[in-house]
């Protein structure tokens, strides 16, 4: 059978939703997951052809919705160096997952062949994973199809978080050339990590035990695997909480990354424990934030992504000028979004003296800008991020001749960094297990930590609307362009606050609106965040 009938037969079995529009989104197709069978297919589709048209590299395709409730899923495309799918083909995966019925589908499917010219000579790869999600697996199954109707070869990795498949895929495409990334393996994975780790912290030691709550996610599993490989090799305290994958229902409910962001305070199970260092990862564990509870005060401390983004951009800094590379022109620089708090930025411009770019939320976006820095250090506010290092940046640290044993210490701990550090997305672990490395070299509690800066109260709401596509956004998601007369209503509302800021966006993966806002005290925060949250709601009624 040619492969458009056959695209037609194996489609008829995983038919779209009527009557719904589907949008690949800031992280791929979302939403719930009874929706999505019809949509796994279609990627499936578009994968295969992302792979001809890379001449044959691997495809990653990752079933997850990360942060999201339990019922929700997702299916995103990794492009081959690990990264997110290139912006022009998301318009393309829109459009051929919208295609009205199986016909269209396959003259579509045929359409992108033609228009970039991709021949079914050329072999296509796609290998994927998906979360602890009991949907996922319906949603594999209609992904597989697609691959089969096109002739496409496949890996199933099972059960993954979302930044191992963005490895594996890195691993797959490089795999015995000089780039290679890693084994091609999940046990590669915590190879790299643990020896990573092991030439980072040598000669020092981490100090008292951290707590991970994994969200209920499959990062718990994960995390179990990566203790089993660390065992013996590096001595490293890990306590596992929220770890239960067997009641889907429990899936980042009351815990994980997102909860502790949103709600500014521990998960309540199990009951903090005052004075521990504590992290949550999110659903699919490319998320984490630390905190930890005064045993003094009881107070709450959150170690947001915008700290972890100031404490590896200084450690970077201090290490290169340890090294004696100060002069060597390596451009270190962090990239955030309209979600970091106003005092990290002033930190890392005033304090480290680091330029910083702003981009729109989407981890594409920061990494994209991350690629013009040397080191490029990216992190969103709620914890998704990482640091880039550039080949010309790893060549300096390899070459330079270290002149003391300290000069060597330091350029062994930079390149020990860029292997621990995910290259590819950012990684819950990877990012601990940075975090971890730093506070056991610069020998810092988590107070120390929060000491570098205050930030400013903020509140962070979700806001329903009748259509959420109305809020349109320009200069990096800080100004509303659409509906007209919105972003005079909330300037209006900002004025009367000191020190204030506040922007409206609306989610890329929840039917909701997002509104933030900083102010001068805890309350005038809360304040104009509902002010704020009102014009959202006044401007999205109709
Ligand atoms: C995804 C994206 C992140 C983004 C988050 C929330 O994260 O990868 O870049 O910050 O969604 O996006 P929004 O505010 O548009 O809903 P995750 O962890 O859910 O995959």
């Amino acid at each position: 059978m040619a492969t458009h009938a056959k695209i037609v037969e194996a489609s008829k079995k995983h038919p779209i939703v009527d009557g719904h529009v589907y949008q690949y989104g800031t992280a791929g197709f979302r939403m719930k997951a009874d929706l999505l069978e019809g949509v796994a297919f279609r990627v499936g589709l578009l994968a295969s052809l992302r792979s001809r048209k890379m001449d044959g590299q691997a495809i990653g395709v990752m079933v997850t919705a990360s942060h999201n409730p339990a019922v929700d899923n997702g299916v995103k495309i990794v492009d081959p160096m690990g990264e997110m799918l290139e912006q022009d083909w998301e318009k393309l995966a829109t459009d051929l997952v919208n295609s009205p019925t199986h016909e269209q589908l396959a003259d579509n499917y045929t359409k992108i062949a033609d228009t970039y010219r991709i021949t079914s000579k050329t072999p296509a790869k796609v290998i994927y994973g998906r979360d602890t999600r009991p949907s996922g697996h319906k949603l594999i199954g209609a992904l597989v199809d697609a691959l089969v109707a096109t002739d496409t070869e496949y890996v199933d990795y099972k059960i993954l978080t979302t930044p191992q498949l963005h490895y594996l895929v890195r691993a797959t495409n490089t795999e015995g050339t000089d780039l290679s990334y890693g084994e091609v393996s999940e046990a590669g994975y915590y190879k790299k990590l643990v020896d990573a780790l092991a030439r980072a912290m040598k000669g020092r030691k981490i100090n008292g035990s951290l707590t991970v709550d994994c969200a209920n996610g499959v990062g718990g599993p994960k995390l179990w695997e990566f203790i089993k490989h660390v065992q013996g090799k590096v001595p490293i305290d890990i306590k596992v909480v929220n770890d239960d994958v067997l009641r889907p229902e429990v899936l980042n409910l009351d815990c994980g990354a997102d909860f502790v962001k949103t709600r500014q305070r521990a998960p309540p199970n199990p009951k903090p424990v005052p004075g521990a260092r504590s992290c949550s990862f999110d659903g699919d564990a490319d998320r984490l934030i630390y905190y930890w509870l005064d045993p003094e005060t009881n107070s709450f401390s959150m170690l947001d992504g915008d700290r972890i983004a100031s404490l590896a951009a200084s450690f970077i800094v201090d290490l290169i000028r340890a090294a004696d590379l100060e002069e060597s022109g390596i451009k270190v620089g962090v990239v955030q979004t309209a979600y970091a708090n106003g005092a990290s930025t002033t930190y890392i411009t005033d304090h480290l003296q680091l330029p910083v770019v702003c981009t729109p939320t989407g981890v594409k976006h920061l990494h994209h800008a991350a690629l013009s820095f040397d080191v490029g250090v990216y992190f969103e506010a709620n914890g998704h991020g990482t640091v880039l290092f550039s080949r010309e940046a790893l060549k300096t640290f390899q070459s330079k001749k270290p002149q003391s044993p300290a000069q060597k210490d330091a350029l062994d701990t930079l390149i020990a960094l860029s292997d621990l550090i995910n290259q590819t997305v950012g990684d819950a672990l990877s990012d601990a297990l940075l975090v971890e490395v730093i506070l056991a070299h610069k020998g810092w509690t988590l107070r120390d930590w929060a000491m570098t800066y205050a930030d400013l109260p903020n509140k962070l709401v979700r806001v329903e609307v009748k259509n959420k596509d109305l809020f349109q956004t320009t200069d990096a998601e800080r100004k509303l362009s659409h509906p007209e007369g919105a972003q005079e209503a909330i300037d209006s509302e900002v004025k009367k606050y000191k020190n204030a800021r506040a922007f409206a966006r609306a989610s890329g993966t929840e039917n909701a609106c997002r509104v933030y806002a900083e102010a001068a005290t805890r309350s005038e925060a809360n304040e104009l965040a509902e002010k704020i949250a009102f014009v959202v709601q006044r401007f999205g009624a109709s």
